[in-house]
């Protein structure tokens, strides 16, 4: 089994890289990746050359792609632009990297009959109200809100269209808020982590009410290696760990697990657009698939974390200054 991983030097893909080198150790594995701000060749240390292959390139490019997949049995497709608040002041690289790097793979996927697996996230359904009954399921409409959703929203609808028409053997997922080692500093929990770190105070958006539904990565890595296997070809799975938290909540168990008052954050000037919450109904995952989570201590997940983050100040202390201007100029 030849695998490409698209998107695999960044923080899931290369979690979900380190996953399958353990669990499926005779399977070949080529990460795809541009090595953006986001992408780093440390997150795959670690692993045998003969078995892992890095080819830096761009997934937009379809020369580069079609070399690249065209012997592959499966492609897991991770790359994009990943954060909201860049979408907000910069769209462009999120529609070219989210739509048409996703397009270019369909089509080399098409041309060589080669299974596809697309990673999506669950922003793709809009928010909810705090007080909604229900949760997400793979049946509900479609309502992105930021540059960053409406592209990844685009590009679930080109999988979608491409099963459709032209018969390509593919699956999707959308997954809720990841956390876990090796999560770049602008996400939120590793960017609260480095600020104490670095002697300042966390930063809430507004009142902190927004509800997310974390899941830690290794259960998202073990959910796409499960759909990839046994999933249904043109079906969607939603990824989730019934993890719902408020960041205010979040904010104040990571001071409290870093030995600081719980009280001790900044309110920040909110996100434009700020989903209000996101909840995922995983059943058809778990009914369907026998998936479970592993991870389902957040406390306990959360330390281990902070812990990565406390021994890893080399890996992350180069992204920190860069990171924390570009939130400067959003006045965040
Ligand atoms: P990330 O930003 O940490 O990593 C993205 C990776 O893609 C990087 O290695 C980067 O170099 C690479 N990349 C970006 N543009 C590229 C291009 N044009 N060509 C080739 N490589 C390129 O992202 P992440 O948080 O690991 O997210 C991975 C995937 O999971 C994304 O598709 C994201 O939408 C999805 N997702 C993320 C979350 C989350 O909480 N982080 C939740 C649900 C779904
Ligand atoms: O400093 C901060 N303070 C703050 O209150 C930051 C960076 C964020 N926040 C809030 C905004 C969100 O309500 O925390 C919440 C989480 O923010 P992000 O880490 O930026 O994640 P989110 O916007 O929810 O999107 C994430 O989950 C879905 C990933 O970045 C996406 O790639 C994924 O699709």
């Amino acid at each position: 089994m030849k695998i490409v991983v698209t998107g695999g030097a960044g923080f899931i893909g290369s979690n979900f890289v380190h996953y399958i080198y353990s669990e499926r150790p005779d399977w070949q594995i080529v990460v795809l990746d541009a090595l953006t701000y986001a992408g780093n060749k440390e997150n795959l240390s670690g692993l045998d050359d003969n078995r892992v292959q890095l080819v830096v390139e761009n997934i937009c490019n379809p020369e580069a792609v079609d070399e690249t997949v065209k012997d592959a049995d499966a492609v897991v497709h991770f790359a994009a632009e990943s954060h909201n608040d860049n979408s907000l002041h910069t769209p462009w690289p999120f529609v070219e990297t989210n739509i048409i790097g996703t397009y270019t793979l369909l089509e080399a996927v098409r041309k060589h009959n080669i299974r596809f697996h697309h990673v999506s996230t669950d922003e793709v359904y809009g928010d909810l109200e705090l007080d909604d009954p229900h949760k997400f399921t793979p049946e509900t409409p479609y309502n992105p809100s930021s540059p960053y959703s409406s592209t990844k929203a685009g590009s679930d609808m080109l999988v979608r269209a491409w099963v459709r028409s032209f018969g390509v053997q593919a699956t999707i997922s959308n997954c809720s808020n990841n956390y876990g080692p090796y999560q770049h500093v602008e996400k939120f929990i590793p960017r609260q982590i480095t600020e104490i770190l670095e002697d300042r105070k966390p930063k809430l958006y507004g009142t902190g009410e927004n509800v997310r539904d974390w899941i830690h990565t290794e259960d998202h890595s073990s959910a796409v290696l499960a759909i990839l296997e046994k999933g249904k070809i043109g079906e969607t799975y939603l990824i989730g760990a019934n993890g719902e938290k408020n960041n205010k909540e979040v904010v104040e168990l990571i001071l409290e697990l870093m030995g600081k008052n719980s009280a001790d954050y900044d309110h920040v000037n909110d996100r434009p657009g700020h989903d209000m919450r996101y909840a995922i109904d995983a059943s058809k995952l778990t009914k369907e698939l026998g998936w479970q989570p592993v991870f389902t201590d957040f406390s306990k997940g959360l330390e281990n974390t902070i812990n990565w983050y406390k021994q890893n100040e080399s890996w992350w202390k180069p992204q920190k200054q860069e990171t924390e201007e570009k939130y400067k100029e959003l006045g965040r």
